[in-house]
């Protein structure tokens, strides 16, 4: 580890395994290696694997299959498939080499949780090699729609792969019904009365666990930190924006929602600051490039024609902050803009409510396509994030609310975050996995005695 994590997987997942304890494997490109190991790591509070790859199994699996086919096709963006010959061969076949070294660390009594799309034929590649432990799913990403999954080419792997788990863990309803529906379509499957999807005499248990943050924690770390004076002039008030640079996060339309704002405020408000804090990341696929150059393009357009002296209208930095810092930015802005196009939860949304003074908060406006939004409508300005007018609308109206009424919507966000956590989200996923793999294994062995 070391750096500062990014991705909302990791940032969730430390939590967790710190709490619990456990091994957490993983790959890692190794360009000095011609073939597979597995190696141990210092992971601090628990134990870390990583099986090392080869360069061409990173372009192939990790950048190709997972990143240039997958990715984009959980995030509804079909047009950026990019499929090459190769890559589901090298998918497959890492997640089997995977399964292969790892099989030796599997005792009994252990509970397997994968996690993600680079790893979606791992439970299937275990149970050839014999392994009968619950092994649960939990898919980060929204569920593709059924004209989505049209896109690929051997859907049927989907099924195989879905089916040797004893729990799919999706993040909300929107991708249960997404999943349900693939499974009814393309697999002509059935619902059976106890949650389960039968297909083709294969079972996919599916069910909802939206992530959680460490709500207590990361408060604390805000009300913590020192004011940021030094670096934001005190009266200014501050948008603030936290995402990976991925086209999913819809960075282009926000700033786009910005400068509508810009247009249409009244000349005699002050003008907001917008302050994005864009995380590099998966910089070699060339869908990643091109949302980079276009993001710089409009921060220059838009700064060009809107800065003043002693103001700059978006504060755009490229690069990834420490947590603690990261909290203290989110309490001293006054609205967090979280306008993603599509995305499977998003933590930063859970982050800012975390982070506010519950007597002065701040206000969260928030794309009605984020899985956050089936938990925080109710509290957050909910917006169209393709649609600028109506991000230029809910920053006006965030930045006129009064303070009894920003109370009043943090209160409902925080009791929601404070009670469905880490810890929260974490227990009830694994119970769910025991119980479901438990009925399995009753069931196998009625099948075995009859
Ligand atoms: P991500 O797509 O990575 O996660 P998100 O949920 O927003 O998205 O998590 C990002 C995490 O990285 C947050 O904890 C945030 O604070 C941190 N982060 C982002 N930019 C940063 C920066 N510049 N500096 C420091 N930290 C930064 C995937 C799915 C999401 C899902 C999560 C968890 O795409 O939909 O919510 O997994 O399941």
């Amino acid at each position: 580890m070391g750096q500062t994590a990014s991705g909302g997987l990791v940032v969730a997942l430390q939590k967790t395994m710190e709490s619990q304890g456990g091994v957490w494997i993983g790959t890692k490109l190794d360009e000095s290696i011609s073939d597979h190991f597995l190696k141990e790591y210092d992971g601090g509070k628990f134990d870390r694997h990583a099986l090392h790859l080869q360069p061409s199994e990173y372009n192939d699996y990790y950048l190709g299959y997972a990143n240039s086919v997958l990715w984009p096709l959980f995030h509804g963006r079909t047009d950026l498939l990019d499929v090459a010959h190769g890559q589901l061969a090298a998918y497959a076949s890492v997640n089997q080499k995977l399964a292969e070294a790892t099989r030796h660390l599997i005792t009994d009594d252990d509970t397997i949780w994968i996690h993600d799309y680079h790893f979606i034929p791992l439970a299937s590649e275990l149970r050839k090699l014999g392994v009968q432990n619950p092994i649960g799913f939990f898919l980060h990403t929204p569920f593709p729609t059924t004209s989505d999954v049209h896109a690929l080419t051997h859907k049927r792997n989907l099924l195989d792969w879905l089916s040797a788990y004893d729990l799919v863990g999706l993040q909300t309803q929107r991708d249960v019904s997404a999943m349900i529906e693939v499974c009814r379509t393309v697999f002509g499957g059935q619902m059976l009365s106890d949650g389960r999807i039968r297909c083709q005499g294969r079972d996919i248990w599916p069910a909802s666990f939206p992530i959680g943050i460490e709500a207590e924690n990361f408060r604390r770390t805000a009300e913590a930190q020192k004011p940021l004076a030094p670096q934001i002039a005190s009266g200014q008030r501050l948008l603030i924006g936290v995402d990976r640079l991925d086209y999913s996060k819809g960075l282009p339309h926000k700033f786009r929602g910005f400068q509508r704002y810009l247009e249409d405020r009244a000349s005699s408000d002050s003008p907001l600051t917008l302050l994005q804090i864009a995380s590099p990341t998966r910089e070699d696929v060339e869908a990643y490039q091109e949302v980079r150059r276009e993001l710089e393009q409009i921060t220059g357009q838009v700064n060009g024609r809107f800065a003043e002296l002693g103001y700059i209208p978006i504060q755009y930095i490229h690069r990834s902050v420490p947590r603690d810092y990261l909290a203290g930015l989110y309490r001293r802005a006054d609205i967090a803009l979280v306008t993603p196009l599509i995305d499977g939860m998003n933590l930063v949304a859970k982050e800012y409510i975390a982070a506010q003074d519950p007597a002065d908060p701040g206000v969260l406006i928030l794309s009605e396509a984020a899985g956050a939004a089936e938990q925080l409508k109710v509290g957050a300005l909910m917006v169209n994030p393709f649609d600028p007018g109506s991000v230029s609308e809910a920053i006006q109206s965030a930045a006129s609310m009064s303070r009894e009424e920003r109370i009043e919507r943090h209160q409902s966000q925080w009791n929601e975050i404070a009670r469905h956590d880490v810890h929260w989200w974490t227990g009830t996923f694994l119970n769910s996995l025991k119980r479901n793999a438990a009925q399995r294994i009753e069931h196998d062995s009625i099948l075995r005695l009859a």
